[in-house]
């Protein structure tokens, strides 16, 4: 079935777990620290940059917010973790509407971890990263903002996170730039693979 990543609109939004709509189509769940270009790649996946919010300011996303695509999926994106600069409350709270997404019984399709490239994994990423491999969820794993590196640089940095990270043979891994646009057609033909092929 082909999806046309072009219709994707705005579905809604959910501060708490129980707010979350009924799941009448697949979902792909969007992970990462805040600031790590969740929105961004949401809004290049779609060729909409104002679709999804981009924001500077880690931490404003507190809500899970919903994208319907095509009519045939949703995106669900998850609020970020990792900011400092809100109330401890405030991320507690919110880091554990993020956690228990995972563990609500909510049918997942697939999840889009994403991990800035430039960074070094956080404790959180290496967490992330450990719970999927033991939750039997179907993951990608995919690197942002690699605008910011050579073609050259890009595959040593590759070579070296797989390592540090422990990749498996078989991992799913995607190296995308939602300012430049690349790597977004092998991320959308995976997608559309994995749901529907
Ligand atoms: N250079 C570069 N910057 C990006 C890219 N994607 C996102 N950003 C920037 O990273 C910041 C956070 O992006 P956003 O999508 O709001 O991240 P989110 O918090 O994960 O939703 C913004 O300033 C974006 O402009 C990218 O592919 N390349
Ligand atoms: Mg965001």
């Amino acid at each position: 079935m082909a999806v046309n990543f072009r219709n994707t609109v705005f579905y809604g939004i959910a501060s708490d777990i129980k707010a979350c709509p009924p799941q009448d189509m697949p979902e792909i769940v969007f992970s990462g620290k805040s600031n790590v270009g969740k929105s961004s790649l949401v809004n290049a996946l779609s060729d909409n940059r104002k679709l999804a919010r981009v924001s500077q300011t880690p931490g404003k996303t507190q809500a899970v917010v919903y994208f319907n695509v095509d009519r045939k999926l949703y995106i669900a994106d998850l609020p970020g973790y990792g900011y400092a600069k809100t109330s401890k409350e405030k991320k507690e709270k919110f880091s554990k509407l993020a956690e228990d997404y995972f563990t609500c019984g909510r049918k997942i399709d697939l999840v889009l971890h994403l991990m800035d490239i430039r960074h070094n994994p956080s404790a959180e990423d290496v967490g992330m990263l450990e719970f999927l491999n033991n939750s039997g969820l179907n993951y990608f794993v995919v690197f942002t903002k690699c605008d910011k590196f050579s073609r050259q640089q890009l595959m040593k940095r590759l070579n070296e996170l797989s390592k540090e990270l422990n990749f498996s043979d078989d991992a799913v891994v995607f190296a995308v730039s939602s300012e430049k646009k690349t790597g977004l057609d092998d991320l959308r033909n995976a997608i559309e693979e994995h749901l529907f092929g």
